[in-house]
């Protein structure tokens, strides 16, 4: 009985976040993708709570690893397929495999929900790493999705290097993936080197081609564009987004799930994911890899939602739209304030005034005065007041904080 009403839960909740008919969802490869960033190793307990976590903020499938790689990697993949067995996690699991017989054995042999199996589709790939002809290339496709899909698993193609393939070669690799069993293709941007324009142009005439395929975009940020690419890529017919936790990945890593997701509730309005939980997920993300993200980092970074310039924090006191594409709160942030030489009067009397401090004209205007004359980046509470203190005589230090 308890396990009919897991199920039937689990259903709904499919149908909600994982693709279907015009819906789009976010699969996450932090523990996969996000594990090739050089220098990035997660242990068990993280790979599992970074599973967790991603489930309860509604991420529809969590790309786990490739069990082949490493036993520590393959044991968490079992305690996570278990998880999700127990009703524990809620997103699809996926498995990584190379095209590769006994790889994939080895990865349906886990029961996770998808194995997703790649092979370099380009002629550079075909030519220096596989040594292999495009016609010879399509029936290894044919073969090894048609194995995979053997072991009663769903399955992903990944077309590796996609973006540099011919466009009319990438679509008779789509059809011949679907054909052969994947219902999903990953249309991967291998080296970042996709321009919108031309990921929305591909996506359009591969599922003008193959209308009945499912299609993710992978994309990789080396020119910074991984974001407006799989926008695009949306826009052009993918309806399955790869992302990472703070945009890991090899090189300059993916699409980072919190700017995707931040991105994607402006332009289209709707929510991926929970967005207020956010920031939480990128501090256990930068624990985990002991990767911190710098300070403007969108989204997430320390200063996403700190205003600096006087002009912009006077229009932000009138209109916080003046400055921010959306509020803070949406994604579990905070507006503040950074003070120094920059900041003009009103940001400094609006600071002083939640320090419980009113002032004259004549003294908030020597405040400023001093303020801008002292060269001191970014002032604290404490420091703010010292200054006034210095103007007024008055000890508000000793006032505020008793
Ligand atoms: C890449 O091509 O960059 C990959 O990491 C594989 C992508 C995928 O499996 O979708």
């Amino acid at each position: 009985m308890l396990y009919s009403w897991l199920s039937f839960l689990n259903s709904c909740y499919l149908w909600w976040h994982v693709p279907g008919e015009s819906r789009v969802s976010i699969l996450d490869s932090t523990l996969r993708e996000g594990e090739q960033t050089p220098g990035v190793v997660f242990s068990e307990e993280w790979r599992v709570r970074i599973s967790k976590a991603l489930s309860d903020i509604g991420v529809g499938m969590i790309e786990v690893g490739d069990p082949s790689v490493a036993p520590d990697i393959k044991s968490a993949i079992k305690k996570i397929i278990k998880l999700k067995k127990d009703g524990e996690i809620r997103s699809h699991i996926v498995v990584h495999s190379r095209a590769v017989k006994q790889d994939l054995e080895n990865a349906a042999s886990l029961e996770p929900d998808r194995v997703a199996v790649f092979y370099g589709v380009s002629d550079l790939h075909l030519k220096h790493k596989h040594r292999k002809t495009r016609e010879e290339a399509l029936s290894i496709i044919a073969e090894m999705v048609s194995f995979a899909k053997s072991h009663g698993v769903a399955v992903r193609f990944t077309a590796e290097d996609a973006s540099r393939a011919d466009l009319g070669y990438l679509i008779e690799v789509v059809k011949t993936a679907y054909e052969a069993g994947a219902d999903r293709v990953s249309i991967a941007d291998t080296v970042g080197v996709f321009t919108p324009d031309r990921a929305r142009e591909v996506f359009a005439k591969v599922k003008a081609a193959v209308p009945g395929v499912g299609l993710d975009i992978h994309a990789h940020n080396d020119f910074g564009m991984a974001v407006a690419n799989s926008l695009a890529a949306v826009e052009g017919g993918a309806d399955v987004v790869h992302t990472t936790v703070n945009g890991l990945g090899e090189r300059a890593g993916i699409t980072p799930l919190q700017v995707f997701a931040a991105a994607y509730y402006y332009h289209k309005g709707v929510k991926l994911v929970e967005l207020e939980k956010l920031p939480e997920i990128t501090a256990m993300v930068e624990a985990a890899s002991g990767i911190t993200l710098m300070p403007t980092y969108p989204i997430v970074g320390e200063n996403a939602f700190t205003h600096k310039a006087g002009v912009h924090q006077a229009g932000v006191l009138a209109n916080p739209e003046t400055y921010e594409p959306i509020p803070p709160e949406v994604v579990g942030r905070q507006r503040d304030f950074s003070l120094d030489k920059y900041s003009g009067r009103k940001a400094i009397q609006h600071r002083l005034e939640k320090l419980g401090v009113s002032l004259q004209p004549e003294a908030l205007d020597k405040v400023v005065e001093e303020v801008k004359r002292m060269n001191a980046p970014r002032l604290r509470d404490e420091d703010l007041l010292e200054i006034v203190e210095k103007v007024s005589g008055v000890r508000y230090r000793a006032i505020v904080n008793r």
